[in-house]
């Protein structure tokens, strides 16, 4: 590291930031004991997302969908944010700062961030497609899958492949992107749409896009600056160089 930081190159452009957004994926938790979904360690090295992380399989089997969802949401519940989302938090003292996310844990908003999209839903939140129900439920069910007091099956309220993102949440997000000043991409393989065109929205509408990842993504070359350092250690940097 420099003497400047990791962030030496666009400190310029950072300093007095008044509108910084960002984009959060599974790394960021990584260090509060969630796994990512792809890479060494990813859930979907011994998982099949096709047979969890759809409408179909959840049609199909139920059961199986449920217990790899209570065991997440287990540990989702006694997991606490790590100095990644506490850093964006504390952002919210220089800037309006808005968090958009691909996580279901709910981090961001349990470190403190007041303005909190999540794309993918929650892991907390249960719904119900027949009734409508919608709630937050942190006990774990007794027998799997949970009825509905309708007679429906209870889901997660998180978003499967093949599904829409919940239309209001896109659309601000949208906007968010459009009007950033400085957008920062921390933790996402960005592999996964519509989430992955955020970045492109934020750039067209002249950001400064920067990415926190340890590894190279498939659009890293579109950044203005790629940090390879763990969300937990570049994150406070970030808000020193905005801030300070
Ligand atoms: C660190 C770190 C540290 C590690 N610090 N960094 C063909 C058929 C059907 C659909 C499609 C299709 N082709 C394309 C699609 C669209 C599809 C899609 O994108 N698929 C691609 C995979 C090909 N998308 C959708 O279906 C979306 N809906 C949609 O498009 O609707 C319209 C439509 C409908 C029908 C057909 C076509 C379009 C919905 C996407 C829903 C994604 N759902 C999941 C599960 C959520 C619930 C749950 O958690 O159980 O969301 S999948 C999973 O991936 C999860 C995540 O939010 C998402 C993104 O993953 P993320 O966060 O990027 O994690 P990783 O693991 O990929 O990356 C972690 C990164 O962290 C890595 O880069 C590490 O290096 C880094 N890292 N430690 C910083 N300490
Ligand atoms: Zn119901």
């Amino acid at each position: 590291m420099t003497r400047a930081g990791p962030f030496g190159p666009v400190r310029q452009r950072l300093r007095g930031a008044k509108r910084v957004v960002f984009v959060t994926g599974a790394g960021i938790s990584q260090e509060s004991g969630i796994p990512t979904f792809r890479g060494d360690g990813g859930l979907w090295r011994n998982h099949d997302p096709m047979k969890l992380a759809t409408i179909g399989a959840f049609h199909d089997d139920p059961r199986r969908v449920w217990e790899w969802y209570e065991e997440r949401r287990r540990n989702v519940l006694a997991a606490a944010p790590n100095a990644g989302h506490g850093a964006i938090a504390a952002l919210e003292e220089f800037a309006d700062t808005v968090v958009l996310t691909q996580n279901i844990d709910g981090l961001h908003a349990r470190a403190g961030s007041s303005e909190v999209l999540e794309l993918h839903g929650s892991i907390v939140r249960i719904r119900c497609d027949a009734c409508g129900f919608r709630g937050e439920i942190r006990e774990g069910f007794k027998a799997l899958p949970p009825a509905c007091g309708c007679g429906g099956i209870l889901r997660p309220d998180v978003v499967w492949f093949g599904e829409q993102l919940p239309r209001g949440v896109w659309r601000r997000a949208e906007d968010h992107a459009r009007r950033a000043e400085v957008m920062v991409v921390v933790g996402t393989s960005l592999a996964v749409s519509p989430a992955n065109m955020l970045p492109a929205y934020a750039r067209r509408g002249g950001a400064l896009v920067i990415e926190i990842n340890p590894e190279r993504t498939a659009m890293s070359d579109r950044m203005d600056l790629s940090v390879r350092r763990p969300a937990s250690e570049a994150l406070p940097e970030l808000v020193r160089a905005v801030g300070g």
